[in-house]
């Protein structure tokens, strides 16, 4: 029996700009954090006792990879200890002009290019090829130039590139797990989707996504794979473990301020809204919806929060309040419903008069207060927004 384990990556995007919004610091910090991510990586390769690191396209962005990053790169790949394989992916494509030609790495790293597209190594048991970009833009690819496998080893093709998804116009290299099956290989490691799958049609295939995610459009787990492959009787049997290497995460909520009298209050919604999350690791976009008076600026409301919180957004979407005095007036359904909500919250409240500490009648109030504000809503715009808050 024959084993191989291998730590396998992509979509790093080293010195990425990040232009959204974020407290001054944010776009420098996050930077960072794409460093600490590739080190958790790293950190694995070792705990794992991994063969090789597999880095599948994107590893830094072309255009603003720093040389003090490319040194870092440098100081932290040799100290992997063990070879590392990159194919350039689109963000980082192999053009003239490309690092992977003009920069001197370390002995460990290997880069697949259209010139040296394989590496076998006898040693481990295993061949990989590899197929990058060479320009920013890439069509379907031609699978014909691809090598047979070679028989007994471990053969892994690291492609960058769309598997199974049908992007007419926006394709970046095309290819589908039919084409891929055929070609026989044992493991497919891909890279260019932030979003990790294990669960293409082809079993054999794998996108770690990104390591540290880069954007509101990023939520939810972000890591690599720690592949154990076996070898017996010329079957091959993968094992990927998914481990989270991310530093921070993006989170997007909405908020229904409908109801609030003063921006405390707003503030106090929002407080209870970020109840479990962690302002040293989660970054916020936080949309406020329903109906109100209240002058809102998001600037200064965000403000109140971005002292602790390296990124929050506030973004406004409310509508102004009902004026129920108007609809009152209102000489169809709407001032009919107005009227009927309005003289039963008038005898609701008569009787809490009469009995104050009464909780049926408290309940009773809310209960017509919302009914007002559902039904309106209802009869304005012709749908209710669903609200998770109650
Ligand atoms: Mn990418």
């Amino acid at each position: 029996m024959k084993t191989l384990k291998f730590i396998h990556c992509a979509d790093l995007h080293l010195d990425a700009p990040f232009k959204e919004t974020g407290t001054g610091t944010y776009a420098d910090t996050r930077r960072k954090d794409i460093r600490e991510a590739f080190s958790n990586i790293l950190d694995r390769v070792k705990t794992e006792n991994a063969q090789m690191l597999l880095i599948c396209g994107d590893l830094y962005e072309h255009g603003t990879v720093g040389k003090s990053t490319l040194d870092w790169l440098y100081m932290v790949l040799s100290g992997a200890g063990v070879p590392v394989l990159i194919i350039p992916g689109n963000h980082d494509p192999y053009l003239k002009n490309s690092w992977y030609r003009n920069w001197d790495w370390p002995g460990n790293v290997k880069i697949l290019s259209p010139e040296n597209p394989s590496l076998v190594m006898d040693d481990l048991c295993v061949n990989v090829f590899g197929m990058g970009f060479s320009s920013f833009r890439e069509d379907k690819p031609d699978l014909s130039m691809v090598p047979p496998p070679v028989k007994d080893y471990f053969n892994i093709m690291m492609i960058h590139g769309t598997l199974d998804m049908d992007f007419t116009n926006q394709a970046y290299k095309p290819v589908t797990s039919e084409e891929l099956e055929a070609l026989g290989y044992d493991y497919y490691a891909m890279g260019h989707f932030h979003r990790m799958r294990d669960d293409y049609a082809l079993r054999k295939a794998f996108n770690p996504g990104s390591p540290e995610p880069l954007g509101f459009d990023e939520q939810g787990f972000h890591g690599a794979f720690a592949v154990t492959m076996t070898m017996e009787q010329g079957k091959t049997i993968i094992k990927a473990e998914r481990f989270e290497t991310s530093v921070r995460s993006y989170h997007e909520k909405s908020l229904d301020i409908t109801g609030c009298k003063t921006i405390e209050e707003v503030k106090m919604r929002i407080i209870g809204l970020l109840e479990g999350l962690r302002p040293d690791r989660d970054l916020m976009r936080i949309t406020l919806t329903g109906r109100t008076d209240l002058s809102l600026e998001t600037d200064m409301l965000a403000g109140f929060f971005s002292e602790d919180w390296l990124c929050f957004q506030i973004y406004n979407k409310t509508q102004k309040d009902f004026n129920i005095e108007e609809l009152e007036k209102d000489p169809s359904l709407k001032g009919a419903f107005v009227r009927e909500i309005k003289s039963r919250i008038e005898s609701v409240r008569e009787a809490m008069g009469k009995d104050p500490g009464n909780a049926e009648l408290q309940k009773e109030e809310e209960r017509l207060l919302l009914a007002m504000n559902f039904g309106l809503e209802a009869l304005v715009s012709g749908r209710i927004e669903w609200r998770d808050d109650i």
